[in-house]
């Protein structure tokens, strides 16, 4: 019996130290087979000088290897004795990503020019992890991609990033396997590509007068000169790197709307002539190219540069958030209109489109846009960039045009990553690791036949608030790591339990290449239900790993160490003190309590996509504050929303209170009035306060009740003279207080 004991226990070990052993790679490869026994002294790994190398993997190899271990890898011309050699065996091929890595007595990464590099990437992952064990398990690995399109891209208007980060950026993407830098070359706030035959594009349109300092809702501004651009030179440089590690550029040239900054430096291609400077402000303005002649011209002349300095297959000329209004005025764009037998300012866009498409198609080259493209008519071979959802994807997917999946509520890295106030400030939203590894780029509702025109994925990351190129960083980073997976490795591989534990090991490779890769995720989420004897709160924090707990009630004097469940009864500050080997994190919550706390809510209409968030969202307790983030919200898109409250039984009620969102900049608006229906009666609020952000309306009620079915009533479309004026708006609710 005990030797049975002893022989089960000493499997179990075992098998531990196999788990313990197993390659940690992201992406994970597509196959990978273990075999028996270890290369040694992985301190003595010397690189064999491949025959005439005209791909460049050498140079590439050292120059991640220095990168990593602060030295390059000794090259000899035979294999030594007692020596591990790393032979590169470089086949013809160039646009292949596949490769093949074999580490049986010597280790030999055989690919094209492009499966190379992603090759690369992987040794110096198993590298980083086998560093200290100085030995190298044998295996076999055969890895290609699923999708064709892996981008990330990166908004150096709003803040600008030099050169040199640029080129750390490619470095950063290309090592996770990402292939496709989409590089945002020009907004409302900055036009950052030297155009030789236009100089006031960067003497003028490069530079603004001041920087929008806080939440957008504050308006403030500083007064600094800020800004900056590439020169063509510089830009050749970025794009030959690039190609050396196997990733394209495409750059982006917004037209018509986000052009305030090369208007400013030539008015005459705006419709009024009077457009003094470049936006200090985010958001949407009115504006635009105006749709002549002469501005066609303008702009194929600027295309023509910028395809002289980009070989991709893509360009992307934006297409997004272009106001209407100047166009209804302009008496020149409403003669092209008419010229052309166009119903409305819809269609005069899609014209403005198709007429760019046509030239950069007669040069060879394809468009990409922003899915607002879509409206008035897709230009006939447009590539849609889905950003507004995953609708724009899937109505071109459906008409035979290709499509790149990049929808906010997962591939936008400017959203919060973790509890919003713990995190520096961001855009809004709410997009967790988690969440991003959940990624299906394929939408469900697509035949076979049409899931081929899904070419992948891709993060944005807008700059509005990420001042500098380290915060860049934490934005991108782990959550890169998410997204590479989902778009490198077959689905069936995908675990989340297995690549959290591999995130953690990547740090050790983060560290050495000073990635300033957040750490949010590794924070315990907390999970609010209603407690027992209304109105109360149960908390449940989902722990990772070595996790303790200490928390400070609302009211309490002391701290006491958190069991399973706490238990909440009033309102106040609650703070939470977490403990681990990795660090110590302090985390603060405010609870407002009312009647209604913790009282379960059903929602007659449920919210949409993202913030479908559950009805005890709005009874939790907790106020989100702005920059809003988007757990702590119900938004319903396009529609009035509704909740039932249920306050377990009859009680007097004298007022509800809603606490609802206004940032319309965001497409989401105050509600226009909430309403409760109180037995027969409807009782009506009146008109919703727009002044704050964050708002609450209060509804004289005086009556006896169990339920409260209260609808909050949208106003309907955008407004006019508001960000995506005409198109559906969102309502965002946050708490229902019942006093
Ligand atoms: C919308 S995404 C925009 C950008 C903003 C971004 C912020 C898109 C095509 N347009 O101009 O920076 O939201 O999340």
């Amino acid at each position: 019996m005990i030797r049975i004991v002893l022989l089960l226990f000493l499997l179990t070990c075992n098998d531990l130290r196999v788990m313990a052993d197993q390659p940690s790679l992201i992406p994970a490869p597509a196959s990978l087979q273990r075999h028996s026994g270890f290369i040694n002294n992985l301190n003595r790994l010397t690189v064999l000088a491949p025959a005439p190398d005209a791909s460049g993997s050498l140079e590439l190899l050292q120059a991640w290897y220095r990168m990593t271990f602060g030295t390059a890898l000794p090259v000899v011309q035979v294999a030594e004795q007692n020596r591990p050699c790393l032979l590169l065996e470089i086949l013809p091929d160039t646009v292949s990503e596949a490769y093949t890595l074999v580490i049986r007595k010597h280790i030999q990464i055989r690919g094209g020019k492009t499966g190379m590099v992603r090759g690369l990437s992987t040794l110096i992952q198993l590298l980083v992890q086998y560093r200290e064990q100085n030995k190298l398990p044998r295996m076999t690995i055969s890895d290609q991609p699923v999708f064709s399109y892996r981008g990330v891209h990166l908004d150096v208007c709003r803040h600008f990033a030099p050169k040199e980060f640029v080129l750390r950026y490619i470095d950063l993407i290309a090592f996770h396997k990402m292939n496709t830098f989409h590089w945002h070359l020009t907004e409302d706030q900055g036009w950052r590509i030297e155009i030789k035959r236009y100089p006031e594009l960067t003497r003028v349109g490069a530079w603004r007068n001041g920087s929008m300092t806080g939440p957008y809702r504050n308006q403030q501004y500083d007064t600094l000169r800020y800004g900056g651009f590439y020169t063509q030179e510089e830009i050749r440089e970025v794009v030959a790197y690039a190609q050396q590690r196997g990733i394209t550029v495409i750059p982006e040239i917004e037209m018509p709307g986000h052009s305030v900054a090369a208007l400013a430096a030539y008015p005459e291609y705006s419709c009024t002539g009077n457009v003094k400077e470049v936006a200090k402000g985010w958001g949407v303005f009115d504006d635009v190219f105006c749709v002549k002649d002469s501005t066609f011209e303008f702009l194929q002349n600027v295309l023509t540069e910028v395809m002289e300095l980009f070989p991709s297959k893509y360009i992307h000329i934006g297409g997004d958030e272009c106001p209407k209004l100047r166009w209804k005025e302009c008496p020149r764009c409403q003669a092209t209109k008419n010229l052309h037998g166009l119903k409305d300012e819809h269609e005069l866009q899609s014209y403005f489109i198709q007429r760019i498409e046509k030239f950069l198609n007669a040069h060879g080259r394809f468009i990409i846009g922003w899915d607002e493209i879509l409206e008035g008519g897709l230009a006939p071979n447009a590539t849609v960039m889905s950003w507004r959802g995953e609708e724009g994807g899937i109505a071109a997917a459906r008409s035979g045009h290709y499509a790149i999946m990049t929808p906010g509520s997962h591939c936008y890295f400017d959203h919060y990553q973790g509890e919003r106030s713990l995190e520096p400030l961001a855009f809004g939203g709410y997009t967790p690791l988690e969440k991003v590894y959940a990624y299906k780029p394929v939408p469900d509702s697509l035949t076979e036949q049409q899931r081929r025109y899904i070419l992948g994925a891709q993060a944005n990351l807008w700059s509005e608030y990420m001042y500098d190129t380290r915060q860049v960083e934490y934005m991108l980073f782990p959550r890169l790591l998410a997204l590479s997976e989902v778009l490198w490795s077959p689905e069936n591989k995908r675990d989340e339990k297995d690549f959290l534990s591999r995130v953690s090991r990547h740090y050790t490779f983060m560290d050495a290449w000073k990635v300033n890769a957040s750490r949010s995720w590794l924070r315990p989420e907390m999970m609010i239900s209603g407690g027992k004897a209304l109105p109360s709160l149960a908390l449940e924090f989902r722990r990772k790993a070595d996790q303790k707990l200490f928390v400070k009630l609302p009211g309490a004097a002391s701290w006491k160490k958190a069991g399973k469940k706490i238990h909440l009864k009033q309102s106040g500050p609650m703070q939470v003190k977490v403990l681990s080997k990795a660090d110590t994190v302090f985390m603060k919550y405010e609870f407002t309590f009312s009647k209604a706390t913790g009282a379960p809510v059903t929602l007659p209409v449920p919210g949409s996509r993202s913030y479908a968030n559950p009805g005890s969202t709005l009874t939790n307790g907790i106020i989100d504050g702005y920059p809003w983030s988007g757990k702590h919200w119900v938004g319903w898109y396009g529609k009035s929303g509704e909740a039932v409250v249920d306050l377990g039984k009859e009680q007097r009620v004298d007022s509800i209170v809603v606490v609802y969102l206004h940032d319309p900049v965001s497409w989401i608006h105050a509600p226009g009035n909430v309403e409760l229906m109180a037995g027969d009666a409807v009782l009506k609020s009146e008109p919703c306060d727009r002044s704050e952000a964050i708002n609450r309306v209060s509804l004289p009620v005086g009556k006896t009740l169990r339920t409260l079915p209260v609808r909050f009533n949208s106003i309907g479309k955008n407004p006019q003279g508001s960000a995506g004026a005409g198109e559906d708006g969102w309502l965002f609710v946050t708490e229902i207080l019942v006093y």
